[in-house]
């Protein structure tokens, strides 16, 4: 199928073509990169439409059954909900976010969810990248809510708290102080969070979690001009809070909705020229790495740099030489 008609398929929400599509930005091969860049520009004019979620945190906090209470929550007001799941740590563990796919099993069995994991290979910036464009392909499919995963525990939710609208921070209460295990960076960066977990046993420790966390957080300086940081607290299992949840999403995402720096077209627009410089610093290397001229020095330039015969910066100098085929300057 040419890109063309993939986007054709695309748009008309067909499930089997979205697939396919995501499928096709994430191939490393050169020649889908050019096929998914046309798919892209195909269906650009369809995307923009949805509310793009992004939900962290640590391991275990719940996010994923979270995401599925809320999902259902959402469709059964009328939305179609996407779930893309970025986890950097796949490689190794093989697979944990979804590989216990019976977690969104209800949600997956809805019509009006599309369920999908992230590839679980390549460089953090290659994930990130790969999702962003999953996201913009659910949003031509006409999912209006697009949900991000990524466990908290890396670099990853800071590249989607760059793809997204609203960046939400799942807490569950431990035995003791959450704060702790929580890194400032994460704080920082989020928009609203949500303290799963309060319920039976753990109703008080989520009470006193949301306490501490709404002092931590007065604390920082707001991420958005004016914006005070929301700590609801809300269970998962029991659905307890969804509905909070859910209409504070929903009221914080029309906050945004203001002309100027700090509304949504504004934070959109940045964000797509981040990911342009990106997508230009990535697929540079990536063809860096492929010439033939470079190919042929990079063994040489690693084990001298790497022993200490070549400083690293003679070394790279070199290397940029032989990719662009004359000195600089
Ligand atoms: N009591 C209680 N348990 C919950 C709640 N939400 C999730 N859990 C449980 O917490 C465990 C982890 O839930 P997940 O949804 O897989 O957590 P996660 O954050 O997605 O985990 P990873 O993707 O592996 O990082 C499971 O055993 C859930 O049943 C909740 O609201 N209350
Ligand atoms: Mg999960």
């Amino acid at each position: 199928l040419s890109a063309g008609g993939l986007a054709e398929g695309v748009r008309a929400g067909d499930r089997r073509a979205l697939a396919r599509a995501i499928t096709l930005v994430e191939s490393t091969r050169p020649d889908h990169r050019a096929d998914a860049a046309a798919l892209l520009d195909a269906v650009l004019p369809a995307t923009g439409g949805a509310r793009r979620l992004g939900m962290s945190g640590a391991p275990g906090a719940g996010k994923s059954t979270l995401i599925e209470s809320l999902g259902t929550h959402a469709i059964d007001a009328g939305h179609r909900v996407a779930v893309l799941a970025v986890d950097p740590s796949s490689s190794r563990s093989g697979g944990s976010i979804l590989g216990d796919k019976t977690r969104m099993a209800e949600l997956g069995r809805r019509p009006e969810a599309f369920i999908r994991p992230s590839p679980s290979s390549g460089t953090l910036g290659g994930v990130a990248r790969r999702t962003r464009e999953a996201m913009l392909l659910c949003e031509a499919a006409g999912f209006d809510v697009v949900v991000v995963e990524t466990v908290g525990v890396g670099q990853s939710e800071v590249a989607v708290a760059d793809m997204v609208d609203l960046f939400v921070l799942v807490v569950a209460p431990g035995g003791g102080d959450e704060l702790q295990g929580i890194k400032r960076g994460i704080m920082e960066i989020a928009d609203l969070v949500a303290v799963n977990k309060a319920d039976g046993d753990l109703a008080d420790a989520a009470g006193r979690a949301a306490t501490d966390l709404r002092n931590a957080l007065g604390l920082l300086r707001p991420k958005r001009p004016g914006w005070e940081v929301d700590v609801l607290r809300c269970s998962a299992l029991t659905g307890a809070g969804i509905d909070e949840l859910w209409e504070t999403i929903g009221a914080a995402h029309e906050r945004l909705r203001v002309d100027g720096p700090d509304g949504l077209d504004a934070l959109r627009g940045r964000q797509a020229v981040a990911w342009m410089w990106s997508e230009v610093t990535d697929t540079l290397i990536d063809r860096l790495r492929r010439a033939p001229a470079v190919r042929a020095a990079l063994h040489a330039a690693e084990k001298d740099v790497t022993a200490g015969r070549r400083s690293p910066t003679a070394a790279a100098v070199e290397l940029l030489d032989a990719f662009l085929g004359q000195p600089d300057g």
